[in-house]
């Protein structure tokens, strides 16, 4: 019998939802079920492209709306062949955001002719996700978790917007079918049972179909 593939899980969601957190906690609790797991994290800062995208989001460098928006998709391409690797050997991928936030912070930033449809189309052919876990949350429950950092999409009517495009993908788009919204606004243990959940339920349906790894 062929050995069983890998999943593609996704993390997505606002600013302090707890993407990094329970991320880090799937890993683990994937880890001691005996699984092989890789973490991932979008934008990965230590590719020569990466580091252009920690430059601009600092605010050290500058960058046209569209050059940036290249640079974050180039970034997932850079590492596009060695997710569709790990998953092939049976290794579970696991993503802290990815062309989702791609798509929606570029869109939110309102510039004429970049809206969502426009940026998808360099993220098409990526390898893609089995399930994305969104993690929701409402602001004013984000806001107790610390005020806004100094990176440069990190101010309210930003994200705001974001918000706002998130739930336009989120009912709109082809993207509507991977993606599960949890309640994120709870205790950090109730929010990673939620995820252990919806998680078990996508593996179910990738083993029983046998689907192979999509592309976006
Ligand atoms: N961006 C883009 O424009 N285009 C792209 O293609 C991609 C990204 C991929 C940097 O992202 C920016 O890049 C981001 C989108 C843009 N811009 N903004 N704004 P990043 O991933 O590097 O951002 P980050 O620094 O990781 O922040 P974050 O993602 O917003 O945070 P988080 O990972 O969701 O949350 P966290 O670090 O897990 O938790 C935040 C705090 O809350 C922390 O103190 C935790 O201990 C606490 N926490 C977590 N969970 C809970 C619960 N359940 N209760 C209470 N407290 C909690
Ligand atoms: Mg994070």
């Amino acid at each position: 019998m062929a050995s069983k593939r890998g999943k593609l899980i996704v993390f997505e969601g606002l600013d302090r939802s707890g993407k990094s957190t329970q991320c880090e906690r799937l890993v683990t609790h994937l880890r001691h079920q005996g699984q092989k797991v890789e973490h991932m994290r979008f934008p990965d800062r230590t590719t020569p492209i990466g580091k252009m995208i920690s430059n601009y989001l600092s605010g050290q460098t500058q960058q046209e709306d569209h050059v940036i928006h290249l640079l974050f998709t180039a970034n997932r391409w850079e590492l596009a062949k060695a997710i569709e690797s790990f998953v092939k050997e049976g290794t579970t991928v696991v993503v802290d955001r990815y062309y989702y936030s791609g798509c929606v912070y570029t869109a939110a930033k309102g510039v004429s002719g970049l809206g969502l449809d426009w940026c998808r189309q360099p993220e098409v052919g990526l390898p893609r996700p089995d399930v994305c876990i969104f993690l929701d949350i409402a602001a004013e429950e984000a806001a107790k978790r610390g005020g806004y950092g100094e990176e440069r999409y990190e101010r309210k009517e930003m994200q705001d917007r974001v918000r706002e495009l998130f739930g336009e993908l989120r009912e709109h788009h082809d993207e509507r079918e991977d993606i599960v919204v949890i309640d994120a606004g709870r205790g950090v243990e109730d929010v990673e049972e939620a995820i252990q959940k919806a998680a078990v339920k996508a593996w179910d349906v990738v083993e029983q179909s046998g689907l192979p790894l999509r592309k976006v």
